[in-house]
């Protein structure tokens, strides 16, 4: 009797555990394209051509190597819409021993999965994922008995443990962190590089299409499509990161600009996040450049960082923290998301860019994403089960493992500051000083109050007028809360009608 073998969107790596010990003459392998997972959240339309071509591809890749492979496609009209109905849909037609599958990156489908043993009549072998540098037991050990979870101890640990960028028992470069010299502003003359993107091949064509009608109401365009959806495009992705891209990466990662959504970003977390690309592969690639001179310790520093550093270090505060902390809400904000989210009409510039570039590409860098999507949101007090909900569809690179601690943890503060230790809030002179996006915007950057100003400037204060009991007493908002101290009662007023007037009527 075989084994049926689930490998789900996110998980098409050819040597995921569920598929390490396959026998070929017996065992057979579901990927199956469904309702429930297209729809938990309306997935920007990128999102879903990328994944459904890429399923199609691996699929196809597998059966090359003469792997039985059970295909659902959407449309097929005995589609159940889901993955425990479609597991139950083919162990009618099959005998088999049992159930294996790596285990789900989202707390909702690993859920669902170990209900399938009951509700299929099935017995289910759910494996690590072992594509992490650190597996749960290990992340659990660091937690132990600690009261600081910082990212930044945890990373130390990693690079010790994997001996990525050490000199023997000291950091590559003499420091463990370069992050000082990787916040300069883009020269206005700077030309950047042109990207490599991946014309759609019959597949994605075909799954284009589908995406179309199916999925028309959807957030998102599909002209620009231009993802790679196989391994072998992807590794070309991440050629011309090494040899072009990192260089620079560093120096520039908080910088953003108009029309430049890519900026020295290197586009791969979507092919990290879905299996195309494995976080060793690239750190070792990355290593090896500043081994070779080919690029400066504080860009490769930087990069690694982000890998074997916050991408391990939210995965293990997802696991250890769900649940609950989907529904982490310190700050109590309870605002609905505002339409401009979806619709980018605002005439705030900063939003109405990353938001444009967002649709266009299902795609914006890191601090587009922290310091204007979300600082938006956490001053204006917008619901943090709505912001995720909203990241989680419009990103290529969105699964909830990931997502959510950068929403609720590191941009929203809602769970009270286990992740960042002090909320990051910014008036619009952050943004003024890391982007062009000020200089032609309808607001005045330079303004604080009054119709011209940039709401970034009142809303920055009237957020900490408003959370002054949960914030004034960290020890790192003391710089802002004490030139509050100076503030009258009338003055503190005026700026918090004045965020509220803006925000009632910003819909
Ligand atoms: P680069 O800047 O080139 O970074 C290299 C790699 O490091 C990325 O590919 C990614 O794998 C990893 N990385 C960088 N920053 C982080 C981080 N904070 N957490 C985890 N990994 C990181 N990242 C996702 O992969 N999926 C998400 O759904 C997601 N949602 C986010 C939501 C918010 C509110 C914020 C603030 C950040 C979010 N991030 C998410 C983290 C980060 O913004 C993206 O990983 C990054 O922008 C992806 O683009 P890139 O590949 O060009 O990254
Ligand atoms: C994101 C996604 C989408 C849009 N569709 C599917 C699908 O039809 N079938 C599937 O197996 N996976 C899909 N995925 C990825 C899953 O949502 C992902 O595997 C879970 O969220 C666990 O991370």
């Amino acid at each position: 009797m075989g084994t049926l073998r689930l490998v789900l969107g996110d998980q098409l790596t050819r040597e995921i555990s569920a598929l390490q010990d396959i026998d070929i003459s017996a065992d057979i392998v579901l990927l199956a394209e469904v309702r429930t997972e297209a729809s938990y959240v309306p997935h920007h339309k990128q999102k879903i051509v990328m994944i459904f071509s890429a399923m199609r591809h691996f699929a196809d890749m597998l059966q090359e190597e003469g792997i039985n492979i059970h295909y659902t496609d959407y449309l097929d009209p005995e589609n159940t819409g889901s993955l425990i109905a479609e597991i139950g849909r083919i162990a009618k037609h099959h005998k088999f021993d049992r159930l294996v599958v790596t285990e789900p990156g989202e707390w909702r489908v690993l859920d669902e999965l170990r209900r399938v043993e009951t509700e299929a009549g099935i017995a289910v072998e759910i494996r690590e994922d072992d594509r992490y540098f650190a597996t749960h037991a290990r992340f659990g050990k660091w937690l132990q008995g600690r009261k600081s979870l910082r990212m930044e101890y945890f990373y130390r640990e990693m690079r010790r443990e994997t001996g990525i960028l050490m000199d023997g028992d000291k950091p590559a470069g003499g420091e463990w962190n370069f992050d000082a010299d990787n916040r300069k502003a883009l020269a206005k003359s700077a030309i950047l590089p042109e990207r490599l993107r991946f014309a759609p091949d019959t597949i994605t064509c075909d799954v284009m299409e589908m995406v179309a009608t199916e999925f028309p109401e959807n957030f998102g365009d599909l002209t620009d499509f231009g993802w790679a959806t196989t391994r072998r495009d992807a590794l070309m992705a991440l050629d011309q990161f090494i040899e072009e891209i990192l260089p620079h990466f560093g120096d520039f990662q908080d910088a953003m600009r108009a029309g430049a959504p890519f900026i020295y970003h290197s586009l791969l977390s979507p092919y990290l996040n879905i299996g195309l690309l494995t976080p060793t592969e690239i750190c070792d690639r990355a290593e090896k450049a500043y081994l070779e001179s080919a690029a400066p310790i504080n860009a490769v520093e930087g990069f690694i960082r982000q890998i074997l550093g916050w991408r391990e270090y939210v995965r293990g505060i997802y696991w250890h923290k769900m649940p609950d902390y989907a529904d982490s809400n310190f700050l109590g904000a309870h605002r609905p998301l505002p339409s401009l989210y979806w619709t980018g009409k605002t005439d705030m510039r900063c939003m109405s860019e990353v938001v444009e570039q967002t649709r266009a590409y299902a795609y914006s860098h890191h601090i587009q994403r922290l310091m204007v999507t979300g600082n938006f949101a956490l001053l204006a007090g917008i619901s943090p089960r709505d912001v995720s909900d909203w990241y989680l569809a419009v990103y290529a690179d969105a699964f909830e493992w990931v997502e959510l601690p950068n929403t609720i943890g590191m941009a929203l503060f809602a769970d009270g500051g286990i992740l960042a230790s002090k909320p990051y809030a910014a008036s619009g002179a952050y943004i003024n000083r890391m982007s062009n996006f000020c200089a032609e915007c309808h607001y005045k950057v330079k303004e604080k109050s009054g119709e011209d100003a940039c709401p970034f400037n009142y809303l920055y204060w009237a957020f900490l007028i408003r959370n002054e009991q949960h914030l004034a007493r960290n020890p790192r908002m003391r710089m802002p809360y004490r030139t509050l101290e100076k503030w009258s009662v009338k003055q503190k007023q005026t700026c918090m009608d004045e965020a509220e007037r803006f925000l009632s009527r910003i819909d």
